[in-house]
């Protein structure tokens, strides 16, 4: 599958008109696709029940096995974790104004502007990458309804703080829990802090369900709220007793989350040896350095996040162009930031200067190939790559350079 160039030179790079490294995409987050047999096994009973979607017993068992994974009351599955968010946005009535971290993905800012609620992007530390809690405090005011914190690649928020900040405003607390399934905060698992927390079961995640999401809380009334939210507010066959809209999750989701959950920790370890790999494999390399997972806590590795600075000799942006022409899928989530996104670039120009962490770490971060399917082949593509070119910055950037000029 892949071309190793056995005399890697300039001129041989794909960026310059030579052979890509790899015949196919090195993708970050490319989905797994094992447990096929279990998955087919579930699907058949939804088949011969004639049972496809509308809170089927795949999903309610799929809940059910979520609770007791998470220790949490109660998991409503949904459709996707952007349909999540909203539910429970509409279910806690969410109005004004609501903080959250620009740095994350931009499903939750179009969220909140969609119900008609203007999202306040706040800056995120230096080290975590999560919400800036004295940015928070400043950003705070009688308009404000709610902080949705991000545990961004599965590093919980400070959820100690936020939860004492949110109480003695009297403002509502969720969390974005999107990357942090098999993750813990103080030896907790993440899905039952603040008033609720949402995942979502992309494809791309280490547990997925094609597409779906969860919310988790351990508040019934919340719980029932959602549960009726979810199916357009329908108390039963006939009664609408709220408004509601479609975040069903189907049965054919469900079958996919039921075959994979039981393998949710072999793929996070899986994840965490890739991890070291990469740490191993570009020791020393000047520039690039890994994002740190919380000191203690039990962390999924799903995302292998680094951070290129100027040291390196190729900025984040040209290292990527490099690595795409060989097709190396990297990302650069989550570039350039919410804040620097339509509509809200325009709407609220919020600066670079209010949000200067967001602002750095934007320009600066780098997705590599990872997820549960990566292989020790595609680790070691990607790292000799990087090194050949950390190696010959100087010449590589100059061409780079006078091509763009
Ligand atoms: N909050 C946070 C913090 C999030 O990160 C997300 C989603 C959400 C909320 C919202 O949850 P959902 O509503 O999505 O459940 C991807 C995912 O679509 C998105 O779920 C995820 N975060 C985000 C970080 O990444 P894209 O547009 O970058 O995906 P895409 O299609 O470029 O795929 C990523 C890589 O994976 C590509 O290199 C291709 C590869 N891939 C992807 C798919 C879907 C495959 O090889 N096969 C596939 O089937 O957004």
């Amino acid at each position: 599958m892949t071309n190793l160039k056995q005399n890697l030179t300039v001129s041989s790079l794909a960026v310059f008109g030579g052979k890509p490294i790899s015949k196919t995409a090195i993708h970050s987050c490319r989905p797994y696709a094992d447990d096929k047999e279990a998955f087919l096994q579930h699907l058949d009973t939804a088949w011969q029940a004639r049972r496809f979607t509308n809170n089927g017993p795949l999903v309610v068992e799929l809940e059910q096995q979520l609770q007791s994974y998470l220790k949490v009351d109660h998991c409503i599955a949904t459709n996707n974790g952007t349909a999540a968010m909203s539910i429970l946005m509409q279910a806690l009535g969410l109005k004004q104004e609501v903080i959250l971290p620009s740095f994350t993905f931009i499903s939750t800012a179009h969220t909140l502007h969609m119900a008609g609620i203007k999202p306040v992007f706040c800056d995120i530390d230096p080290i975590n990458w999560t919400l800036d809690i004295e940015h928070c405090k400043q950003l705070i005011n009688d308009k404000t309804s709610a902080i949705i914190g991000t545990h961004i690649w599965g590093n919980a928020c400070n959820i100690e703080e936020l939860t004492q900040l949110c109480s003695d405003k009297g403002i509502q607390l969720i969390f974005d829990a999107a990357h942090a399934l098999g993750c813990t905060y103080h030896g907790t698992p993440i899905g039952q802090f603040g008033a609720a927390e949402v995942f979502s079961f992309h494809a791309t995640k280490v547990f997925h369900t094609f597409e779906g999401g969860a919310i988790t809380t351990n508040s019934s009334e919340l719980a029932e709220r959602l549960r009726k939210t979810r199916n357009f507010g329908f108390n039963d066959y006939d009664h609408v007793t709220l408004a509601g809209t479609n975040a069903k999750m189907t049965e054919i989701s469900a079958a996919m989350g039921l075959a994979s959950l039981s393998s949710l920790e072999k793929r996070v370890k899986h994840c965490h040896r890739a991890y070291k790999r990469y740490q191993e494999l570009l020791k020393g390399v000047n520039g690039i350095s890994f994002y740190q997972r919380n000191t203690g806590e039990k962390s999924n590795y799903h995302y292998i996040v680094a951070e290129v600075s100027d040291e390196f000799g190729l900025n984040r942006d040209e290292l990527v162009n490099v690595l795409h022409a060989e097709n190396i899928v990297v990302r650069r989530y989550f570039y350039p930031g919410s804040h620097q996104s339509e509509p809200y670039k325009t709407l609220y120009r919020t600066t670079d200067n209010e949000l200067p962490i967001t602002h750095k770490i934007a320009r600066r971060v780098l997705i590599l190939p990872g997820g549960a399917d990566i292989s020790d082949e595609e680790i070691d593509v990607t790292c000799k790559l990087i090194r050949f070119i950390h190696a010959n910055a100087d010449k590589i950037a100059t061409i780079l350079r006078k091509q763009s000029s």
